[in-house]
């Protein structure tokens, strides 16, 4: 068994709509920063025995759609390695109760990695960028640590993510957890919907080329008040994409809201902090260390402490001594 590790992302600029849905190219560049604390442990063995892929998924055998993603992207390890033989896949998700956040980053890098090894395929990180973009678009980010770019590229071969800068400044994430059950409607139909039917979209696209040029020279700056500001513009132009959808959606709730102006606030009260909302209600604040205690403090007049998970830059995929259990 060959297994690897890797963690979440949360993007800045974010990615919303495929130009290719087969090889998952995104109509845009992306930007993203790598978090600890939230990270997938997975071991891939292939085994002449087996019939077809088996995956245990937090001690579950899994089954249904889940499952069927997983074997789909088993079957290009396979196609590009020339081996018939299935696999055993060991999966474990360490993600705090409820955190209610996206595994699929974390899963599909740490998955890339541990299959690419174990097939014999180019581990180098690009191409584990461009194989893990294949199970799931935002996973191409987190075989990076720190802050990471995901470059549209033309075809398979020129989109992958590349790393920008290592973080290693103060930077903070307080995830604000407002709900941490499943969402009705996933990203993958999300922004389909909003590439087929928003009058919006092509607005969205153009903006965040811009908005990828305008962030870059702020992380390279450390300049976080300008980062923050472009993130937060960016996050609701994507969410502003979705409102506009035919039929028209929204992952927001009540919660949501109350973070978006929490943020307001404490930034009216000298503390800078800024919200990035993916596809989901749950909301994640960027602030620097000396300000998060304030933050947190603020956050927990309307939000049990559980709800309130501060995270760091995070580093990139790395090999296991160990099996997954
Ligand atoms: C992102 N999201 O850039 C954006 C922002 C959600 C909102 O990437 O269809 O699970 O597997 O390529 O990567 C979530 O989408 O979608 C996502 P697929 P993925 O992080």
């Amino acid at each position: 068994m060959d297994a690897a590790r890797a963690y979440t992302n949360i993007a800045l600029i974010k990615y919303w709509g495929k130009r290719d849905e087969q090889l998952i190219l995104p109509m845009n560049s992306s930007l993203s920063l790598t978090l600890d604390t939230f990270y997938t442990e997975t071991g891939v063995e292939p085994l002449k025995a087996l019939h077809e892929d088996e995956v245990v998924m937090d001690g579950v055998l899994l089954s249904g759609a889940s499952a069927e993603k997983v074997r789909h992207f088993m079957h290009l390890i396979r196609e590009k390695s020339g081996s018939r033989l299935f696999a055993r896949i060991v999966t474990r998700n360490h993600v705090p109760v409820a955190a209610g956040f996206a595994s699929s980053a974390s899963g599909f890098a740490a998955l890339a990695a541990a299959a690419a090894r174990v097939y014999g395929l180019d581990c180098s990180p690009a191409a584990l960028s461009r194989l893990a973009r294949r199970g799931s678009g935002s996973a191409s980010r987190s075989i990076y640590g720190g802050f990471v770019k995901w470059l549209k590229g033309t075809d398979d071969a020129s989109s992958y993510a590349l790393p920008v800068d290592p973080a290693r400044w103060p930077i903070r994430v307080l995830s604000v957890v407002v709900n941490g059950k499943a969402k009705r409607l996933s990203s993958r139909a999300g922004m389909k919907r909003t590439v087929e039917t928003s009058p919006f979209y092509p607005a969205w696209v153009r903006q965040s080329e811009k908005d990828l040029a305008g962030i870059e020279p702020a992380i390279r700056a450390h300049d976080f008040e300008s980062l923050g500001k472009i993130a937060e513009a960016n996050a609701l132009r994507m969410h502003a994409a979705m409102l506009a959808a035919d039929p028209p959606f929204t992952y927001w709730e009540e919660g949501t809201l109350t973070v978006m102006r929490r943020a307001a606030y404490l930034r009216s009260q000298g503390v800078p902090c800024y919200f990035t909302i993916d596809a989901g209600p749950n909301v994640k604040l960027f602030c620097l260390q000396p300000h998060v205690n304030r933050i947190r403090e603020d956050l927990s007049r309307f939000f049990p402490s559980e709800a309130l998970i501060v995270t760091r830059p995070g580093p990139g995929v790395a090999y296991l001594d160990h099996p997954v259990q």
